[in-house]
């Protein structure tokens, strides 16, 4: 059944000719999205469904399905209020046809639209089934620039001709000036373009200055429906339910952005790259699912940012910092998806094959960081960026796990995992599944850098000062049987030239020992998993 609005205003019956059915998808509510510029109140239907497939075809979180769901039905609610015809299908309807490719086929056959108007989608299998639609459905289909991004698919494809390694700094530093962020004339605000020598303190001030956390909601009638419905059909899908804290409506996500940016912003510089067990937010914004769905607008929290800083409320580094992920990573990330893509999804440059282990979804390990940061991401959907790095990024990689079944895990598991974001980072950033197309170096570490930035080692059954044998931290020898396992592929690379010097001066005794230690451990990890 599809839901027609008791509130549209003035604008005909939902049989009355189309002009345009205008599809909104479940990363697009924004209410200037491309395909509603030029809506008519009177011609034009709006078109979203909650379909099983896009929340099964990667067995997503069901605190991402439900997030989802309940924002999709704000949204659409909002819209009906504005006066627009919404032909909206709901998972539990019982016609729902399971998929967007059904769905709009159903729609077309009631609807009978002049044209399909579509945003460009945030996942090239969604964009491959929507080129086949016009031949499909016989019917004209549009596909419209997604101009919430601040640079084109297009502009990025002209920025990286003849380049053969991308730099993000570069690219960010273009966009600064194109949109005249942070400037004072053409000069970086503060004279530098970069200030993350500045963002990397340890968080030596112990776990009480940590307190601080986004805000939350608590789910309102329309979500609390949807969870029952999450719990009933995707119970078994990865992840807890509750507590459901997210915003859902486009006013929540702005009051967050607000709080983010009055209270926890003035910090996240200093601390961006520092861990505390128990502390899953620390000074990040938790602001990417509602960006990523469209509830806020890159340039809008980047503004917020800047203009907290020209306030006086907010230091330069933290300001910057921040900035820089958003117009500099967010955009570059979503870029090389789109020049990379089709291929990207099978790159594998260091072969790597091992199957993911079990613990990645239970948690159960004895290594305490991966523990804690699989343990809060089951929690909340979330973990923050160097948890998702420097952690449990930096395991898949030194364990050689098949880029493959990475890549689905961190689409499944994130509230703001969409294809286009979560690829770059999983397979470019961590993986260097690309060869070093998006990173110039693989971002392997020792335990020791876990033991620097956390206090997890504290917690731990291992011993970070070991670097060899039974107690020893399982990242310090698998660090260097990564290194040595890939000699052939990295040591040309002169950004690990020193690494290597030391590898090689290594002895016999001590290599042997690493390898006998990293094999017997990653044989039980494949026995398990
Ligand atoms: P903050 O730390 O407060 O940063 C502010 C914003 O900057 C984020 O909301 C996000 O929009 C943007 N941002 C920061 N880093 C990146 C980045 N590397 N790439 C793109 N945008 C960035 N981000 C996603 O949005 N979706 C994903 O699926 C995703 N998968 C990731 C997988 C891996 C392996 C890694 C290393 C990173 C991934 N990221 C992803 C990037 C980053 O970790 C998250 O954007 C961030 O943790 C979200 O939390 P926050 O909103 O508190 O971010
Ligand atoms: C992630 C997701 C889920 C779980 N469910 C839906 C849905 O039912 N309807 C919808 O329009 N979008 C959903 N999404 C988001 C889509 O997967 C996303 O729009 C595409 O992957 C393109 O980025
Ligand atoms: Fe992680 Fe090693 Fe520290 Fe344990 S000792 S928490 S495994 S880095």
């Amino acid at each position: 059944m599809c839901f027609i609005s008791p509130l549209r205003r003035g604008s005909g019956d939902m049989k009355a000719a189309v002009r345009n059915l205008c599809l909104v998808l479940g990363d697009q509510l924004t209410h200037d999205l491309a395909s509603l510029h030029d809506f008519d109140l009177k011609r034009d239907v709006i078109w979203m469904c909650e379909v099983a497939e896009e929340a099964t075809y990667v067995r997503h979180h069901k605190k991402k399905i439900a997030f989802l769901f309940s924002a999709m039905r704000h949204f659409a609610d909002e819209l009906r209020a504005k006066g627009y015809r919404v032909h909206y299908t709901h998972i539990d309807d019982a016609n729902n046809a399971g998929s967007f490719e059904a769905e709009v086929a159903r729609a077309i056959h009631t609807l009978k639209p002049e044209k399909l108007l579509l945003t460009f989608p945030g996942e090239y299998r969604v964009l491959e089934a929507m080129r086949g639609w016009p031949t499909k459905f016989g019917v004209k289909v549009e596909i419209l620039e997604d101009d919430r991004f601040l640079c084109t698919v297009d502009e990025f494809a002209t920025w990286v001709k003849d380049r053969k390694q991308l730099r993000m700094e570069f690219f960010y530093r273009e966009m600064r000036r194109r949109y005249k962020i942070l400037l004072n004339g053409d000069d970086p605000e503060g004279g530098q373009w970069n200030y993350d020598s500045e963002n990397r303190k340890p968080p030596d001030g112990g776990a009480g200055m940590f307190q601080s956390t986004p805000l939350f909601f608590k789910p309102d009638k329309i979500t609390r429906e949807v969870m029952e419905i999450v719990a009933a059909r995707f119970g078994d899908h990865f992840g807890d339910l509750e507590p459901f804290h997210f915003a859902v409506t486009r006013d929540q996500a702005l009051e967050v952005l607000d709080h983010f940016i009055r209270e926890r912003l003035p910090f996240f510089g200093d601390h961006q790259d520092a861990m505390i067990e128990g502390q899953p937010w620390m000074y990040h914004s938790f602001i990417s699912a509602y960006i990523n769905c469209g509830l806020l607008k890159p340039l809008e929290v980047i503004a917020a940012a800047e203009q907290a800083y020209r306030n006086g409320k907010v230091p330069l580094n933290a300001a910057e910092g921040f900035i820089r992920q958003i117009l500099g990573w967010r955009e570059f990330v979503r870029g090389i998806y789109w020049v990379k893509m089709p291929a990207y999804a099978s790159e594998n440059f260091l072969q790597a094959n091992r199957p993911l282990p079990w613990f990645y979804w239970s948690g159960e390990t004895d290594m305490n960081c991966m523990k804690q940061c699989i343990t809060e991401t089951k929690q909340n959907a979330y973990a923050h960026h160097i948890q998702r790095l420097m952690v449990l990024g930096n395991f898949a990689l030194l364990a050689g796990l098949d880029p493959k079944e990475v890549n689905e895990w961190y689409l499944v598991v994130y509230a703001d995992a969409y294809e286009w974001v979560e690829m770059p980072n999983v397979s470019g950033m961590i993986l260097f599944a690309d060869g070093g197309y998006l990173a110039s170096k693989p971002y392997a570490a020792s335990g020791a850098y876990i033991d620097k930035m956390s206090n997890y080692c504290k917690g731990c059954k291992y011993k970070v000062a070991d670097k060899n044998g039974k107690d020893a931290c399982p990242f310090n020898y698998l660090y260097w049987d990564f290194l040595d396992r890939n000699r052939e592929k990295l040591r040309g690379n002169h950004r690990l030239g020193m690494i290597y010097n030391t590898l090689g001066r290594m002895g016999d005794d001590r290599l042997a020992a690493i390898r006998h230690d990293a094999k017997l451990f990653l044989d039980k990890l494949s026995d398990k998993a």
